[in-house]
């Protein structure tokens, strides 16, 4: 009776030793689960960005989205580019499974792949994150940026461009 015990306590400390790996694995399943529901099940959740105080229509809008709080503006989970067009863009991003995200969005006016920086490496194109969280000296905290997506929702959000 002892020696059970004693031995579920071993598997329980070693299912606690990989618990990162399993619930990595468990995520793995989950995204291949999503992947096969018939059409017209729930597939995920949807975000509608739409992006507002676009200067022009040149270059393109660059999103990156991100899924935790550790990967937030290091690790996108998806990058999205669109042409700009002067004051509203509407983006779409389709199949998210549930969780919170944050996302930054820039207008390549030059359309250089990249943000371009000025002095002390203040931007130098329109800039903005999810929420509309501020960013007066260094961008926001992932916090102010989070936005929840449940499966199956429409999520509606407003992001105003900086220059
Ligand atoms: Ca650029």
């Amino acid at each position: 009776m002892s020696n059970q015990s004693k031995k579920a306590d071993t598997l329980g400390a070693s299912m606690r030793r990989f618990s990162p790996l399993v619930s990595s694995v468990f995520a793995s399943a989950l995204l291949v689960s999503l992947t096969i529901l018939p059409v017209g099940a729930t597939t995920g959740g949807v975000l509608h960005i739409t992006v507002q105080n676009i200067e022009s229509s040149n270059g393109f809008l660059n999103v990156n989205l991100y899924d935790s709080e550790e990967a937030f503006l290091e690790q996108p989970v998806e990058r999205i580019s669109v042409p700009a067009e002067q004051g509203e863009t509407v983006i779409t991003i389709s199949g998210l499974p549930e969780g919170e995200y944050a996302f930054s969005v820039y207008h390549d006016d030059d359309a250089d792949g990249k943000l371009d920086r000025g002095f002390l490496g203040i931007p130098k194109e329109g800039v903005g994150f999810s929420n509309d969280a501020s960013f007066k000296i260094g961008p926001p905290d992932h916090d102010e940026a989070v936005i929840e997506v449940e499966d199956g929702a429409v999520v509606e959000t407003t992001v105003s461009l900086n220059y």
